[in-house]
């Protein structure tokens, strides 16, 4: 009895979690276990045997229940220990400065131009920045030996050799957003489709990743006097200015006939950009009426249906309405420059409270 009381309070000290425990206490007093057994074998003895070996055996039973219960208590307590060690928290940390986080002018810009065009009746659509060159560019009317592929310097995703899928590139443009938004609405449509896009050029003026608004407005009876007049709402609200000229200069784009470059007057007296006013033009957007093909392969009938799109670049936007001079600061990320050129945090731009405030 000596030996089994050793074997198992040896066994129960040494035990590493609760399962282990648990496999002991079977084994030692479980209703097969080893104590058990013993206890069974009290009724083959004499009277004078029992009554020695009977109060020794539950005595024996009694002390591994309570050195499993220890034991069991000791585990509960170490792991609770092990947790709160590793789950600390120093209370002593400094809290966070008021106001560390300001909103980039990108964003600020963004929000300024979707609050004009909501006001407008446009919806915002969003599409993947990776996609087929079908709605990059075929289906928008540059078909793949048409120079303006070239020209856009377009960042094609890597495939395999063997990978027949339809290959993927980053978008040049927003506008496969436009065709997505015309194949799943149909016409008549309203939209914008602000978002990043990409292509491979690095320069002064050009970053590999910029920003882009497209417009489009299709219904039955929609022509460039329209889009002349949303234009110029547009630059007033944006540039918050009552008055100002717009010069539509006759252009080319595939995917509208006819097309327009649109500059803004704008005078730049004193080193300073004052738009509205002076003789001098600063070029900001190209529009034009939707090309037929274009609307066809986005599902919708031209002789029933025709309208403008435009595109606008966000990033220089942003520089000429808030004199930043640099693009590429921009991107980098730099605290005194985001602090500096960023904007508070919960004023949201609203036509009623003045954009920019
Ligand atoms: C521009 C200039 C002119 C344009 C066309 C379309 C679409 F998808 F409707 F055909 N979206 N955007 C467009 C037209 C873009 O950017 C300079």
């Amino acid at each position: 009895m000596d030996d089994l009381r050793d074997k198992y309070l040896t066994l129960i000290n040494d035990a590493g979690d609760e399962a282990a425990l648990e496999e002991l206490r079977v084994q030692a007093v479980g209703k097969k276990g080893e104590i058990s057994l013993k206890m069974r074998e009290l009724g083959k003895m004499t009277p004078d045997e029992r009554q020695v070996a009977g109060p020794k055996l539950n005595a024996l039973k009694d002390e591994i229940n309570a050195a499993l219960a220890a034991k069991k208590a000791a585990l509960a307590d170490a792991a609770l220990e092990a947790r709160l060690s590793e789950e600390w928290l120093d209370v002593t940390l400094p809290a966070r400065p008021q106001r560390q986080g300001s909103i980039h002018p990108i964003s600020q810009v963004t929000e300024e131009i979707t609050a004009i065009f909501a006001d407008m009746g446009f919806a915002v659509a969003e599409g993947p920045q990776i996609d087929t060159d079908w709605y990059v560019f075929d289906a928008l009317n540059i078909p793949s030996h048409h120079p303006a592929r070239a020209e856009m310097d377009t960042f094609y995703m890597h495939r395999d050799e063997a990978d027949e899928r339809a290959p993927h590139i980053l978008r040049t443009h927003t506008s496969p957003v436009q065709i997505r938004s015309m194949e799943k609405q149909g016409a008549p449509i309203r939209v914008i489709a602000p978002g990043r896009v990409y292509r491979a050029d690095y320069d002064q003026t050009h970053t590999p990743m910029f920003h882009q608004v497209e417009g489009l407005c299709i219904d039955k009876d929609i022509s460039m006097a329209n889009l002349k007049w949303v234009l110029e709402e547009f630059v007033k609200a944006f540039f918050e200015v009552d008055d100002v000229e717009l010069r539509f200069r006759a252009s080319h784009f595939p995917f509208t006939e006819p097309s327009a470059e649109v500059d803004i007057q704008c005078s730049w007296e004193g080193g300073v950009l004052k738009v509205g006013e002076g003789d001098d033009w600063l070029e900001v957007l190209g529009s034009g009426m939707v090309h037929p093909d274009v609307l066809r392969n986005a599902g919708v009938d031209p002789d029933e249906y025709q309208g403008f799109a435009f595109g606008i670049g966000i990033d220089r936007l942003a520089m000429l309405k808030y004199g930043i001079p640099d693009l590429r600061a921009f991107f980098d990320a730099d605290l005194r420059w985001l602090k500096h050129y960023g904007f508070a945090p919960l004023e949201a731009p609203a036509l009623h409270s003045g954009l920019s405030k």
